[in-house]
């Protein structure tokens, strides 16, 4: 998509703090962090809100989870505990539309409203 913020992230047109790529997705610091570690998870295809998501994208969303795991462990905060957020169109507090998965954590998080 050629306005997307995050599809020029991957592209590497727009910098970024990557702590990891594979094959699906990016991982990135959050350039607002709301947490002493906030990552983003994005997968490489433009995919603009969860609304958009199909069967076919069960795979994939379930390697943005697994990912976010595995970073939290990397992270040391997989114990502590952490959050994860998919945030969708407006009332959602969606202000990027190319899906991606907010990796949370490394304080005490309040509750959500
Ligand atoms: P959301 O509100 O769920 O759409 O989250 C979008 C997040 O993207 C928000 O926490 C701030 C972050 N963000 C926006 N622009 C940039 C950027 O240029 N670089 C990085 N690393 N993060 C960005």
């Amino acid at each position: 998509m050629e306005n997307c913020l995050f599809c020029k992230i991957v592209s590497r047109d727009i910098p970024a703090d990557i702590i990891h790529e594979d094959d699906q997705v990016i991982a990135f610091r959050d350039v607002n962090p709301q947490a002493p570690v906030h990552v983003l998870i994005v997968p490489h295809r433009h995919i603009s809100t969860v609304n958009d998501l199909t069967d076919k994208d069960q795979s994939l969303t379930g390697h943005m989870i697994l990912t976010a795991g595995q970073i939290a462990l990397q992270s040391g905060i997989d114990d502590s505990g952490y959050r994860l957020i998919m945030n969708c169109n407006q009332e959602g507090g969606q202000t990027v539309f190319h899906i991606h998965l907010h990796l949370l954590g490394g304080r005490q998080l309040t509750h959500l409203g």
